[in-house]
This record gives C-alpha cells, structure tokens and sequence, in this order.
C-alpha cells in the first residue's frame, strides 16, 4: 500500500490515488499524519465512554464474534456525528475531501460513520467486501454484469491507535477490489492478505470492492478506529445519517457537510407535487 505525507501531499498525489492505487492498483493507499494526536484523543476518549458497556445487539459484522462467544471483545459504535463535533471534523477534512470528490463524482455522500473498537482477545471479522457490495451472497439480486469498474463505494480508516499485526490491523488483498466478488476458502485470503498497519492519526482509504477484515486482537490493549463509508450521489446509503441527528446540528452544517448528508441531491421526490408536469419530470 502506497504512503503519501499528510504535509507533502499535491494535487498529482492524489490524481495517483485515484487514478491508479485505488482503481487498478492495490486497492488501498494511505495518508499518514493527517490528524493531530489532539484530535484523535478526543476521539478515542468519546468511543470508548461509549463503548463501556457490554454488546446487546448482534450485527452482521460480527458473526465471526458471535460464533466464537467472543461477542463482547467487539464493539460498534454507532452515528458518530451525533456524539461530538470531532467526528464532524475528521469526516470532512480538506485533503480527504479532494481525494473522495475525483474518485467518486464531486457530489458524493456519506453513507456511515462507526467506530469498531476491538478488545484485546477480539477474533476479528470473516473476509468481505463492504456496502453497497455486500450482499454478494447473492449475485442475482444485483443488476446484470454488475462490476468494479468503477467504484460505488470508497472506506475510509481513521486509526485511533497504531495498527499493528498483533493488534488487528485490518487485512485486505491488495488488487482483489477489481474482481466484484467474496473471496472463498480457494483464494486462501489469510495466506495472501496484507495488512493496513500504521500510527494514530493515519488514514487508510481504500475500495470497498476490495477483500478485508478486521483480524483477531492479540495484543493487551483495545484497537480503535473510526470507519467511513462514503459513497456516489446516488446510492442509498446504509445509515439514515439525517434522521439520526438533531435538528440543531442539521441547521448549523457546513455546505459540505450538507453535501455528505445527502442534502444537495434531490431525489426521490414526489414530482407531480414539485411543478414538473410539463418537463417530464427533468429539471
Ligand atoms: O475494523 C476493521 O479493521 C475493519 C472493519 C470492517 O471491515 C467492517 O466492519 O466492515
């Protein structure tokens, strides 16, 4: 996976991120030092404040978990925007944006922003492609000669504590986000998987059509990142990110904030309600 310096990085960095490592390159690349160690403590201190208690609820992501009775060694939090103007911040960083706006349209939106914070003892997750890709289970239910050619889903990883191999850094296969499907046992992903190793305050982007999972924690301290899922204008996205916030934070965003919350695209709508009548519903 490719580095670029958070402090260095240009205009044709990124043009090479989007164009090569994250389209028909590995898949992934990372930007490092692009959040302060202020930033990411504040971070870190309200994940964990809000991860204290034991899971209730078992999601999707946590099956390996679950089937393991390890359960609790892994923790989502959920709407993260709701719980501190930080992860507004991180969400909407400049240089990140720049990056997000030439891979996947300029009026692209955000479809989730958790927190996976993995105990020590954690299993990690089963290999697996990410939204809108992931119910590849069953092919059919997706448009004919659907493919990767380009990308309707971009995962950003903000690393809350360095990612190591014996703490879970997430693993993937660089090159595998070109073949739209889930790996099987035949792809051996455990034998030749890489991991997205790196300190606080990196991030890694990277294709969601590419194989990853989160790996078990064998280390003595908790592994925390904040996980972003962005995605084009028009698909719909996993969280009901409006509805989850209050009215007093949807009044008070930024214009790209309104673009991340789906704000600037208009559809659905109820045309015969809204005029078109005349124009066939084009605008
Ligand atoms: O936390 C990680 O390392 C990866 C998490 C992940 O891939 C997921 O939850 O879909």
């Amino acid at each position: 996976m490719k580095t670029y310096s958070a402090d260095t990085i240009t205009q044709s960095d990124i043009q090479q991120a989007i164009y090569e490592d994250l389209r028909s390159g590995a898949g992934a690349v990372k930007i490092s030092d692009l959040f302060s160690e202020a930033q990411i403590s504040q971070a870190r201190k309200i994940i964990m404040d809000h991860s204290d208690n034991a899971v209730e609820k078992v999601s999707h992501f946590q099956g390996k978990a679950e089937a393991e009775g390890k359960l609790n060694l892994q923790r989502r939090v959920w709407n993260l925007l709701a719980k501190g103007d930080i992860f507004t911040e991180l969400s909407a960083e400049p240089r990140l944006l720049s990056l997000l706006r030439g891979f996947l349209g300029s009026e692209f939106i955000m479809g989730s922003i958790a927190a996976n914070r993995i105990l020590p003892g954690g299993p990690g997750q089963e290999p697996h492609i990410d939204y809108p890709y992931w119910d590849f289970h069953q092919p059919d239910t997706h448009p004919l000669g659907i493919n990767a050619s380009f990308p309707l889903n971009t995962q950003v990883t903000i690393l809350l504590d360095d990612f190591t191999e014996e703490n879970g850094a997430t693993a993937y296969v660089p090159g595998s986000q070109v073949t739209l499907r889930y790996p099987d046992e035949n792809d051996n992903f455990y034998d030749i998987c890489e991991r997205m190793t790196g300190k606080k305050g990196d991030v890694v982007v990277f294709f969601g059509a590419a194989w990853h999972c989160a790996m078990p924690n064998h280390s003595q301290q908790d592994r925390n990142a904040v996980l972003l899922q962005y995605l084009p204008k028009f698909i719909k996205p996993m969280e009901n990110m409006a509805a989850a916030l209050p009215e007093q934070y949807l009044a008070s965003v930024n214009e790209d904030m309104r673009q991340l919350l789906g704000f600037k695209y208009p559809y659905p709508q109820i045309l015969d309600e809204a005029g078109y009548a005349n124009t066939e519903g084009r605008n």
